[in-house]
């Protein structure tokens, strides 16, 4: 009775999607049919748990060569190549080689290593000793640190036909983070299959690599996703690794005793490194390219709706933003505004003057953002489709048919991003819109997606692609596919605002699609699990290499309650795509539709996010140059702490910052497990100590937030730079600030801020006169080296670095933590109000004489 109940419940729930998909269902059956026709000849992937597949046999010898080391098998080749002294190239061969679409650096200067034989086994050491693969016969691999601790041991590879099946050791306290996009803990080993009735089964989740469209809702639990990637990190009690398989054909991995990769077809090509979790994805970045820049507005609030309908409802929206004293950065427009759901057309009659319109936004700070769709409506009324057909860019069956299936505008046709003459036909599409002044795309439906009556949603696997001129199919290209799209857009974007940083915001993708676009998570339901699963979620998607991600605030299909939406907007307000949006059957979701206190609480929200920036955008710079995803795991902060391995109920913005949710109606409280070393809490400057439970108050109006001690957070308010100190009990403290103009590729700086307690020299006793006469306490020889500290003293030192002129008008800082008594700038005595000190130019030192509180 109750799994009736809950069917019928999730019917009801679907009902609507169903209606909408109604009007397609005639072409939606005659495609589903013809798809599976097409595809008859190809059997859908199955996980193999025996051992059938073909092994590479003895190994018979090794050498080094030019590309690498080569172990030469029986019935196979293994090529060892180090990347660098921790990063390592694995190929077997003979293999046809992926096209490289997910590699952004190829010009490596191989590394000669160590290449060693004792009896059957060989082992290959990189030349600084840092990783060492021991090759045994039949093509078992051991990968050893430098210490020599056993990091992770691979079987053979099985070849079944077309298939692959890659298998390795996993230790009992492994645990495994990745696969770009999911929809389950974020320890990917937690994950189970789920039964009929919908609850979890013993069996470990077989997680499918397959970009798939949610169409409309998805709930926790839900696999595949839009966004897959293969690739993994482990983490356990002798390290961490972190493997990415280059191969977007389709696969399944599940992780039990053993971590099983088994791919539909390609090659087994991989990469793997070891070391600390930043070095992971400093090397992963290294290799799939680090994400641009983003125009520092991108930073702010985005509100969206798929419903606004028209110009004079945006108008509204944006107005009462402002008469409600919200901030927002941008307006994004869904399909409704578009002419028959044609790509690149806005409707003139939704829009009379969308040039006009455009700039009354830009005068109000508010930028508008377009979706974009990648298919073209088949008709010959449509000049894209007909300049696509001279050109042959849409994808086509063998027999040279057009691929044609339902999406939006009724039989629509899907653009071959694998031709380069594809990709820059499709650039030049953008020019109208960007012409016009829109600020940026939102690929949507883009794994690619059809509406289908039954079976996958998407093109016949059959589909033949270009692939530079090497040609393949489906298979290969599926997962791929959003992210061409979105390279081409990258380059319109580039080419037409060559003064401006594009903003892409893209479905689906793969490995190397942060080089382009920022992701949001697409249909979630508006439900508390949903709330909670977004944690794991975008974690992950962090330390897959995609930094820049955020959900639907408040879910996308379903109408959340104040305080769901309340919980999730202040979830939302740390995370770095800061976006609102719903479905069009849904109540508006508008902060100022739930009345108070929910206004005013999202109002201080909004308000922070926006204090944040600079501590957001430095962090953006540190993405970029070093891949390191703003949006962390706790247990970044120390691996070698496995009480913080599992934990996917919070998260860190940066290094400072920990964010703790609340996920549930009324919760008023929640307990944190705080990493090693000291905290702050965000609110009231409570500090408390690391590695234990502490149970913090969440009332309506606060989520915990948590600063670690020894940081400095540069915030802003209208042109004062705020920065936060936050001593160690030891007085030290540090924090970066990145700035430039916010957008375009001019210069640039970056402020270095470091606190210590105040020193001066033993022998000569030569504190400033200031100093001494405020000190009462002797100093302290704490440093070994002649220089005394000074008891309650501390300096704050300001470098620079960078031409671009400092843009604030004052400067704040506030101290936390401890009681300021007296401070000297460059050494001028300047007066302390609540404990914080303001001046109006750039110092060098700062000097405080604080009581510790
Ligand atoms: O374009 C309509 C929606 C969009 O609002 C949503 O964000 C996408 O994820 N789109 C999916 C297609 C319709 C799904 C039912």
């Amino acid at each position: 009775m109750k799994i009736f109940l809950k069917k019928l419940y999730l019917k009801w729930k679907f009902f609507w999607v169903n209606l909408i998909y109604l009007t397609y269902t005639p072409q939606a059956i005659l495609y589903s049919y013809k798809r599976d026709r097409a595809d008859r000849n190809i059997s859908p992937l199955q996980p193999h748990s025996s051992e059938t597949g073909d092994t590479p046999g003895k190994l018979l010898r090794a050498a080094n060569t030019e590309t690498g080391t080569i172990f030469y098998f029986e019935k196979a080749e293994l090529e060892l190549t180090f990347l660098t002294d921790d990063f390592v190239r694995i190929t077997w061969k003979p293999t046809i080689l992926p096209y490289p679409y997910g590699i952004e650096r190829h010009d490596w200067e191989i590394l000669e290593p160590i290449l060693n034989q004792v009896e059957n086994t060989w082992t290959v050491t990189s030349p600084n000793a840092t990783l060492t693969i021991q090759v045994q016969d039949e093509g078992h691999l051991k990968f050893f640190d430098h210490q020599h601790q056993l990091i992770r041991e691979e079987y053979p590879p099985e070849k079944l036909n077309e298939q692959w099946i890659h298998r390795a050791n996993l230790r009992p306290e492994e645990h495994i983070y990745g696969l770009g996009e999911r929809s389950f803990p974020l320890n990917l080993r937690l994950a189970k299959e789920i039964n009929e009735k919908g609850e979890p089964t013993a069996e470990p989740k077989k997680f499918r690599m397959w970009n798939f469209d949610a169409a409309g809702q998805y709930s926790p639990g839900s696999d595949p996703m839009y966004l897959c990637i293969p690739l993994y990190l482990g983490l356990h009690e002798q390290g961490s690794y972190l493997i990415f398989y280059e191969n977007p054909h389709e696969a399944i991995f599940q992780f039990s005793d053993t971590a099983t990769a088994n791919f539909s077809g390609g090659a087994l090509r991989y990469y793997f490194t070891l070391g600390s979790l930043p070095k992971l994805i400093e090397n992963y970045t290294e290799l799939t390219g680090h994400s641009p820049l983003p125009p520092c507005w991108a930073l702010g609030y985005h509100h969206s709706r798929w419903g606004f309908g028209t110009e004079t409802q945006v108008r509204e929206t944006y107005r009462n933003f402002e008469k409600n004293d919200l901030p927002l950065s941008a307006i994004h427009l869904d399909i409704d505004v578009m002419v028959d759901y044609q790509a690149f057309t806005i409707d003139p009659k939704r829009f009379p003057d969308l040039k006009r319109f455009i700039q009354e936004l830009e005068v109000h700070g508010v930028k508008f953002i377009s979706i974009l769709n990648p298919g073209i409506k088949y008709t010959r009324h449509n000049q894209m489709f007909l300049q696509g057909q001279i050109l042959h860019a849409f994808c086509k069956y063998p027999n040279g048919e057009l691929v044609v299936a339902p999406v939006w505008p009724g039989w629509t046709v899907f653009p071959d991003f694998t031709h380069p003459m594809v990709r820059r036909w499709w650039t030049r599409q953008y020019l109208y819109l960007l012409e016009v002044g829109v600020g940026g795309f939102w690929h949507d439906m883009n794994e690619p997606a059809a509406f289908i009556a039954w079976g996958d949603r998407s093109l016949p696997k059959v589909t033949r692609h270009f692939v530079e001129g090497r040609g393949g199919d489906h298979r290969e290209i599926h997962n791929v596919y959003g992210m061409l799209q979105s390279s081409a857009a990258f380059e319109s974007l580039c080419q037409s605002r060559p003064h401006h940083r594009p903003f892409i915001v893209s479905r689906a993708g793969w490995a190397g699609l942060q080089r382009y676009a920022w992701v949001w998570t697409g249909d979630i339901e508006s439900s508390w699990a949903a709330l909670r699963q977004t944690i794991s979620t975008v974690i992950g998607l962090g330390l897959s290499g995609i930094p820049y991600s955020g959900s639907d605030t408040g879910g996308f299909q379903g109408n959340p309650s104040a305080e769901l939406y309340l919980r999730w907007f202040q979830m939302s307000t740390f995370m770095m795509f800061y976006r609102t949006h719903s479905s069009n059957n849904v109540e508006h979701r508008t902060p100022w539709i739930y009345g108070e206190p929910t206004l005013s609480i999202l109002r201080e929200f909004l308000k922070l996010r926006y204090r944040l920036i600079p501590y957001i955008y430095t962090l953006t710079w540190e993405t970029h140059q070093q891949g390191y995803p703003p949006v962390r795991p706790i247990f970044w902060l120390d691996p070698t702490d496995s009480n913080l391995w599992d934990i996917d109920d919070a998260f860190l913005l940066g290094n400072a910052l920990m964010i703790c949710p609340i996920y549930e109606p009324g919760m008023r409280s929640r307990n944190v497990y705080l990493p090693e070393g000291e905290w702050y809490h965000f609110w009231d400057d409570q500090k408390l100590t690391g590695s234990q439970t502490v149970e913090f108050d969440a009332p309506l109006e606060q989520i915990p937030l948590l600063i670690k001690a020894g940081s400095i957070i540069p915030m802003e308010e209208e042109k004062t730079l705020i920065l936060h100190l936050y001593p160690t009990r030891e007085r030290n403290a540090q924090g970066l600030l990145y700035s430039d103009a916010g957008d375009g590729y001019e210069t640039s700086r970056i402020d270095q801020f470091q606190l210590q307690p105040s020193f001066t020299s033993a022998t000569t006793n030569q504190l400033l006169p200031n100093l001494l006469a405020a000190t009462e306490s002797d100093p302290i020889d704490s440093s070994g080296d002649g220089m005394k500290e000074n008891g309650n003293s501390m300096t704050l030192t300001w470098e620079q670095q960078g031409d671009y002129a400092f843009s604030y008008q004052q400067i704040q800082l506030q101290l936390h933590g401890f009681n300021l008594q007296k401070a000297w700038i460059d050494e001028v005595e300047v007066s302390c109000e609540n404990n914080s000190i303001i001046c109006d130019r750039r110092f060098q030192q700062a000097r405080f004489i604080a009581l510790i509180s």
